[in-house]
């Protein structure tokens, strides 16, 4: 078996996908792992009920291919894993990109001396020039270590790491921890066919109602007939998609237009109603009207007064932690069938063989669901073994926190790519155009290093200082590092709070990106540092 590479690219997803198909598009031999049997990444994995993209089909897609984005179509406005998951297929069909890879194959380790070298838990070891991880932001679950958790007699799951076979919940009585994103969208799906849910919340969330509907083949046709521009805006707007706020401020209007606005964005539906005005991320006073609002909602939505109180956050400004986009949440607490156990209430003691015991019961179950979310955006990659120059490990490198030059590139580790990681602005964004954008640029970047004769690129510490003060400057002017959010890492018992993602947005962090290259990647050494030029 072939032992040498161009480049590595580790993982399966939306941005290693296009990461192996643009790389070999440059002439490069490239070799592909995952640990999952197939491509999909984070849509391979989370296969719960209930899971969909919170990003509009249309714009969730790959913009690279005109063609694909002309034959592809969407069913639903917001689609289902298991429609992701075949578009993936068929996106890696169509571009022959499954032969890059090694399946089932998990990297533990990368090394750097001149040239990567990567091992894997089958025995394989390969190298290569350059080394792209593209391991996703919400790859690595989080599956809390609670007293007694491994002694659950019944059937016990993480919707991110959901099995393939049918999971049957009819009859049973399943317990549900988590109320994130994956809690939200899973429950009242289960809910229909379970005897009973048990949901554990430890912090309430915000959601909106999705709105999902199927899309019209007039529909269709209007957004094929008009996507160049629609990527085009895209490409340049904060969050990876055609949506802008109001022109002017939620104070800066009247409360009869601030309504009128909030009823426009609450009726379209989704996660998008945090960016309905646009002071109401960095002024609390605009944010409480947006929280006022959507607690109205909640109100009429639930009809137990008590337990609408519940589910009504009271610790985060509305949108400092992502707002779920769900189907039915909180009227499956209308049901007969659906019970909230409040741990703030009554604390999580220990789950014993037969259920979940809280200060006040034990809650007798069937199964357990943890929808308890992931070590984001560094879990993936301090799972994998990384030294760069002399040895340096990337978990030492890290231990107070990532960083990143341009959530891109790392000091200390000589080409070495990292796609959608910390410093980046892909999970406030469209992970499909922020992941294109990326790749991109690492393929703009290669380019130049070949026309200029130049074997290693690696970002200096200097840079790396100044975009984490960039990123932290950034985050600090709006409302986000109010919220105990797994942004700052908040969701990990120990890990180092700090604002992980670059919050200016899409377009203006692409136009530094090409800023920095048109400078001839100012903030990098190129070549071997012991002859280098510093830009
Ligand atoms: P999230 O959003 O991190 O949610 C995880 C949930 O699990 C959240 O309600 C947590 O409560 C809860 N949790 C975590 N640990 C515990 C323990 N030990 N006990 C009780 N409850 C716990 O993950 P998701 O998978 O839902 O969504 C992740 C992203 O995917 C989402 O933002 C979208 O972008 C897509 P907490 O809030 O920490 O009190």
């Amino acid at each position: 078996m072939e032992n040498s590479f161009d480049a590595v690219v580790v993982g399966a997803g939306v941005a290693g996908l296009y990461a192996v198909h643009k790389l070999r598009g440059r002439g490069m031999r490239v070799r592909g792992f995952d640990s999952a049997a197939g491509v999909g990444g984070t849509w391979y994995h989370n296969r719960y009920p209930g899971a969909r993209c919170d990003v509009e089909s249309i714009d969730y897609s790959y913009s690279f291919d005109e063609e694909l984005q002309q034959e592809w179509t969407w069913s639903e406005r917001f689609a289902e894993q298991e429609e992701i998951l075949r578009y993936l297929g068929h996106v890696a069909d169509r571009h022959d990109l499954r032969s890059a890879y090694e399946f089932s194959t998990r990297v533990t380790s990368a090394e750097y001396d001149g040239r990567w070298t990567v091992r894997t838990d089958t025995g394989r070891t390969v190298d290569a020039r350059f080394l792209v991880l593209a391991t996703g932001v919400l790859s690595a679950t989080n599956m809390p270590d609670l007293p007694g958790r491994d002694t659950f007699a019944g059937e016990l799951y993480h919707t991110g790491a959901w099995p393939h076979d049918l999971v049957e919940f009819a009859g049973k009585r399943v317990g549900v921890i988590g109320t994130g994103s994956s809690g939200i969208q899973a429950i009242p799906v289960i809910a229909e066919t379970a005897a009973h849910v048990t949901v554990f919340q430890r912090s309430p969330n915000y959601s909106i109602p999705a709105r999902n509907r199927p899309l019209t083949p007039e529909y269709v046709a209007e957004i094929k007939a008009g996507y160049p521009e629609r990527r085009r805006l895209s490409r340049v707007s904060g969050g990876g998609t055609p949506n802008s706020p109001h022109p002017r401020g939620a104070l800066e209007v009247g409360a009869a237009e601030r309504t009128r606005i909030y009823d426009q964005w609450w009726e379209r539906g989704g996660y998008l109603f945090a960016k309905a005005f646009p002071d109401q991320m960095t002024s609390l006073a605009a944010n409480d009207t947006a929280r006022e609002y959507v607690e109205a909602k909640i109100r009429e939505l639930v009809h137990d007064p008590d337990i609408a109180d519940q589910l009504i956050p009271d610790d985060h400004p509305i949108g400092t932690k992502r707002i779920v986009t769900d189907s039915g949440y909180f009227e499956a607490y209308n049901r007969e069938n659906v019970t909230l156990v409040n741990l703030r209430r009554t604390p999580l003691t220990e789950i014993t063989p037969d259920g979940v015991r809280t200060e006040d019961t034990l809650h007798q179950l069937d199964m357990l669901v943890f929808a308890t979310g992931f070590d984001a955006m560094t879990g993936s990659l301090s799972r994998i073994d990384i030294r760069g120059r002399n040895g340096r490990t990337l978990r030492d490198e890290w231990s107070a926190g990532p960083r990143t030059y341009l959530g891109l590139t790392v000091a200390g580790f000589p080409n070495m790519f990292v796609v959608s990681g910390p410093g980046s602005p892909s999970v406030l964004a469209n992970m499909v155009l922020t992941a294109e954008q990326h790749v991109d640029w690492i393929s703009s970047c290669l380019d130049f290093l070949d026309d200029h004769g130049v074997t290693t690129i690696e970002a200096t510490e200097d840079a790396v200082t100044a975009w984490v003060a960039e990123c932290n400057a950034n985050a600090a002017a709006t409302l986000f590092p109010a919220a105990n959010s797994w942004y700052l890492g908040a969701n990990i018992p120990g890990k180092p709070r700090v604002f992980m993602p670059y919050i200016g947005g899409l377009g203006k962090y692409r136009a530094i990106c090409d800023d920095i290259a048109a400078d001839g990647y100012r903030g990098f050494v190129l070549d071997d540092p012991a002859t280098s030029e510093v830009k």
